[in-house]
């Protein structure tokens, strides 16, 4: 049992071994004032109540940087053992971007045209109005495929496990998604189905697999999006206080 309560651990992280086999460093957390938590939390909801994903780009350009600073941004996602299973592949060549759609296309075809995806599911996505057209593809002035590493490549051809690596993608993933849409940028995380081509298409080693593309760009004017509504707190929010077990 712990003794104070300022001092509730009995197992101390890192225990001093540790922290002389490995280095460590002094978090320094921002801490606020509880009515500011409330307020930042409340405006950070705010922006990403806003966020829609976008089927309809415009084709003006994007500078290079602010893709980057929001690969960098997605990059601070935690991830299995820190081994950051990722690679942002850009990009804005208009006949590879060209190239991407039309192999996306084909594939869609197959979905939508010759019932690769089931009756249940193309009834699934009807509200959405998807099909196979993917003309955005070419349109918005950036492709960024994330690609994640099934496994680790050292600089000698050696190789390590990645661990927890879906995990750890999709979380880089929605964090690219929210700093795309902070910065005023709009993107749609896109999932051409098998998306193997893309590998290919873009030179990348054996060890890594598309994982989600994204179109990136700024929404067209006048663009439209389905009136989706959000599910509520009570629908998604559960607090478990007795033991439901006993
Ligand atoms: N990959 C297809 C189909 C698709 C599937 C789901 I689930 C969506 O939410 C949206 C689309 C496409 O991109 O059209």
């Amino acid at each position: 049992m712990a003794s104070k309560p300022d001092d509730p651990y009995e197992h101390p992280y890192p225990a001093p071994d540790l922290a002389a086999r490995h280095p460590f460093v002094a978090l320094e957390p921002r801490r606020y004032p509880e009515d500011e938590m409330r307020a930042r939390a409340r405006a950070f909801h705010e922006t990403a109540d806003r966020r829609r994903s976008v089927r309809m780009f415009s084709p003006e350009p994007v500078p290079r940087d602010l893709v980057e600073t929001a690969v960098m941004a997605a990059s601070t996602a935690p991830s299995g053992a820190h081994k950051q299973p990722w690679t942002f592949v850009a990009v804005s060549d208009s006949h590879l971007k060209s190239r991407i759609r039309v192999a996306a296309e084909e594939e869609e075809r197959k979905n939508y045209l010759e019932n690769r995806m089931n009756a249940e599911w193309q009834e699934a996505l009807a509200p959405l109005g998807t099909d196979h057209h993917k003309e955005y593809l070419e349109v918005a002035p950036w492709i960024v495929v994330l690609f994640e590493q099934r496994y680790e490549v050292r600089p000698d051809g050696t190789t390590r496990t990645n661990y927890y690596v879906k995990e750890s993608v999709g979380i880089a993933a929605g964090l690219f998604v929210a700093a795309l849409h902070d910065m005023g940028l709009a993107t749609l995380p896109h999932t051409p189905s098998p998306m193997a081509f893309l590998r290919t298409l873009l030179g990348r080693p054996a060890n890594e697999r598309p994982f989600v593309m994204f179109p990136v760009g700024h929404a067209l004017d006048g663009a439209q999006v389905p009136d989706l509504r959000r599910k509520p707190l009570a629908e998604i929010f559960v607090e478990v206080t007795d033991d439901p077990v006993v």
